[in-house]
């Protein structure tokens, strides 16, 4: 049984090395906010994927913090739950919307979960590899040579398929840069929702790039678009913001809008609903790959347990530690094999180390809920 006796909500400031741009918006920092569920002896960690503000999505660290605070926590505080689904289930009923916030406590109960069982979290998810295959998303650079120099230095480290974000006047012609320098690189575009129904034609001549998919020209809310785009080029057109749960991915593959399908399981509520998306893709031989949001160590293995699940077909976004940060808060931090895969821990629970010493120095605040 998984007993909810108190939950902690903290914020720390984690610098990027270098700054993240993408089609809506940039980052320079993340203030992340970490969950930790309290069980009896166990402690879940969770982490909230939400920026500093409403571009890629609507949640934002404010929103997330305050959705926390005032419904998700007290809505699932004292009571006790069979297992993290139906802690999920609660947390969905107790609040429309805001999956960001309530997947940050919906993994932090897979966590718990993990510990009561004595397995890892890759295995009680479903999980079956021990190590998955990683790429590199390079966001939007200066110029044409900044992005060629960035896409050079990742492969040299090792990365063997690279991500790189579009948007209407950095397209066409920087992506065939790369794939000029590169004919042989797993390659792929993602606008991050930058284009209209009109940018079809210009999209269209994309296709013939050798690109492995087009994530997310167009809007969350714009899947016609998506499907005329996918019924009209050869490329796979993959979907991100625009898959919030498993109903929008049903009619995402009814009207055939995505050949592809990037699960984060901050954007749609957790882990549970991420395995739904999984399973019901695997039914209708849709490959899956697991998305990042910039995450932590934390939120970095949660993503890599759920990786490991059988129809993440894809290398997903889970770059090592070092390609975000110069000290991460787990000790050791994710490091790229020589094979460009990242290691699926295998130990009970997470499988990382907290270094809470580094967590004391970059913490901003925090609070403890429990009833009185
Ligand atoms: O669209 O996949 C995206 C980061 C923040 C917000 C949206 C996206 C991204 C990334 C980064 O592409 C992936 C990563 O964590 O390495
Ligand atoms: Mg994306």
């Amino acid at each position: 049984m998984l007993n909810v006796e108190r939950i902690g909500l903290e914020t720390v400031r984690m610098r990027l090395k270098e700054p993240f741009r993408i089609s809506s918006g940039a980052q320079e920092e993340r203030r992340v906010i970490l969950v930790r569920l309290f069980c009896g002896d166990a402690v879940g960690l969770g982490e909230c994927v939400a920026s500093e503000t409403p571009d890629y999505s609507y949640e934002t660290v404010d929103t997330a913090m305050w959705m926390l605070e005032r419904h998700l926590a007290p809505a699932v505080l004292g009571l006790e739950f069979p297992t993290a689904v139906e802690l999920g289930d609660k947390l969905k009923r107790a609040v429309r919307g805001h999956p960001m916030a309530r997947a940050a406590l919906e993994m932090a109960a897979w966590h718990i979960q993990a510990q009561l069982e004595d397995t890892s979290l890759s295995r009680l998810l479903g999980g079956e590899r021990e190590a998955v295959e990683v790429g590199v998303s390079i966001g939007l650079q200066p110029s044409i040579d900044a992005l060629l120099e960035k896409v050079r230095g990742y492969v040299e480290r090792g990365y063997r398929r690279v991500k790189m974000k579009i948007a209407p006047g950095h397209d066409l012609e920087w992506v065939r840069a790369v794939r000029e320098a590169w004919p042989e690189l797993p390659l792929m575009v993602d606008a991050n929702a930058a284009y209209a129904e009109d940018d079809i034609p210009r999209l269209r001549r994309l296709d013939g790039l050798g690109l492995m998919m087009i994530e997310q020209p167009f809007a969350d809310d714009d899947l016609l678009s998506h499907a005329q785009l996918q019924n009209s080029i050869e490329t796979p057109v993959c979907l991100d913001e625009a898959i919030t749960s498993l109903a929008r991915c049903e009619t995402a593959l009814r009207l055939n809008a995505a050949g592809i399908i990037n699960i984060k399981p901050g954007r749609v509520g957790g882990h549970a609903e991420s395995i739904r998306i999984h399973d019901r893709c695997a039914s209708e031989g849709v490959p899956v790959w697991c998305g990042g949001m910039l995450e932590t160590g934390i939120g970095r293995a949660h993503n890599i347990a759920l990786a490991s699940l059988p129809n993440f077909k894809l290398p997903g976004d889970i770059s090592a530690s070092d390609r975000y940060w110069e000290r991460d808060v787990i000790d050791p931090p994710f490091t790229l094999g020589e094979d460009g895969t990242l290691p699926v821990p295998g130990r009970t629970g997470l499988g990382v180390d907290i270094d809470e010493t580094f967590l004391d120095r970059i913490r901003m605040d925090q609070v403890m809920l429990e009833l009185e």
